[in-house]
């Protein structure tokens, strides 16, 4: 048995049938509304690994989870181009001035594809502006260590892009159809990142002794910071179940973790660095690479705002969107001027 849901192009199997017809029994309320909202079709979209669009009437519980996570996406970006931002004056060469700019810029974009994507959802950027500058949304865990010398670029390039990519590959895939366009772009440019942070590191592995001490103690800090950033364990997890059951998250944060330790090792001897941990070993019968505890006390105490970074990367933060208000402003006059010169239809 086959149905067509009605305005789409989707045929659903006698299983997805199974799932509509369970769907339509029931109807739920959004927690903003006393209207019943039917969520027959919500249902049978995801049912049948198809987009949801911003015309299509969603569960509230799933409008606000994308919100939660696009946004704390998006700030991630915009925070994240602090760390490195800070080094483009100081980077060895013209080459890589310009490669380092040229990366920083692309987080600022990434930033605006993903609010851009979260405003589908019928939220404000500047509205998710204020609350990351409030301390009520997040940003990813990683951007709260500090960048202490060069080779720390090839570390974040290498292992942060890395692991950015490890996690939102996935995200490709996401049911919500503006946000899993917004990633495709996003990971696309990632993969650039994660190659030149390599190539950064190769280059000081093959340096002098001193180079090579400050590329393996770059890796030593980054290390796991980088593994943190999949998120607490499945066990943990608050929003994974959820999020995978809707579509959102297509693996558990353990999952991508894992892939991301056995892809990273084989790169780590190759450019001829250690790995910080001592209980790494690979597992010959499963063929995963087997790490060591991951220190989740310092996870939680920087996602309390107790990084070594916290307060500086809001506080800068703050001060670049306050600096920033003359421009909001005179893009804003220079539309409405736009606005009222264009000649009638
Ligand atoms: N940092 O239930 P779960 C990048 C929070 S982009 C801070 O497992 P979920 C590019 C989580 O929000 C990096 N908080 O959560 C770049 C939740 O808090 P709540 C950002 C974290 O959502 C490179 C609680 O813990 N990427 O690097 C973190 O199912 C270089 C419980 O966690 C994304 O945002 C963390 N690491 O899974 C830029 C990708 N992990 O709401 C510049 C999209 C968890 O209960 C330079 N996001 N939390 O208070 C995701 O895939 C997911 O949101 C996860 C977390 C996997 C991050």
């Amino acid at each position: 048995m086959s149905q067509q849901l009605p305005g789409r192009d989707v045929v659903l199997n006698a299983a997805e049938t199974g799932a509509v017809e369970a769907a339509a029994a029931t109807t739920h309320r959004g927690p903003h509304t006393d209207v019943a909202v039917d969520l027959t079709q919500f249902e049978a979209l995801i049912a049948a690994d198809q987009r949801i669009e911003p015309r299509d009437v969603m569960p509230e519980a799933y409008r606000r989870s994308l919100v939660r996570q696009i946004a704390q996406h998006a700030h991630s970006e915009i925070i994240g181009m602090q760390p490195e931002g800070a080094w483009i004056s100081r980077a060895p060469s013209l080459r890589r001035k310009a490669i380092l700019m040229a990366k920083v810029q692309d987080e600022a974009g990434h930033g605006l594809y993903l609010y851009s994507a979260a405003e589908t959802l019928g939220v404000s950027r500047d509205d998710l502006l204020d609350q990351l500058h409030e301390g009520r949304q997040r940003y990813s865990s990683i951007f709260n260590y500090p960048t202490l010398t060069w080779a720390d670029m090839g570390a974040i390039g290498w292992l942060v892009d890395g692991a950015a990519i490890m996690n939102q590959v996935p995200l490709c895939r996401c049911s919500y159809g503006p946000y899993a366009r917004a990633v495709i772009r996003v990971c696309k440019e990632e993969s650039f990142h994660q190659r030149q942070g390599f190539e950064i590191l190769w280059t000081l592995a093959r340096g002098t002794d001193a180079q090579r001490a400050m590329a393996q103690d770059a890796v030593d800090r980054w290390w796991w910071p980088a593994l943190m950033m999949f998120g607490p364990p499945d066990d943990e997890s608050t929003h994974s179940a959820q999020s995978m059951a809707w579509g959102i998250k297509r693996f558990s944060n353990d999952e991508l973790r894992q892939r991301f330790v056995d892809i990273t090792v084989p790169q780590a001897q190759r450019i001829g660095l250690t790995l910080p941990d001592a209980d790494l070993a690979l597992d010959e019968e499963s063929g995963h690479w087997r790490f060591g505890e991951i220190d989740w006390s310092e996870f939680e105490r920087v996602l309390r705002g107790d990084g070594p970074c916290n307060a500086t990367r809001v506080a800068h933060r703050r001060a670049a969107h306050e600096d920033g208000a003359w421009v909001r402003e005179a893009a804003a006059a220079y539309a409405a001027k736009q606005r009222v010169q264009e000649p009638a239809a």
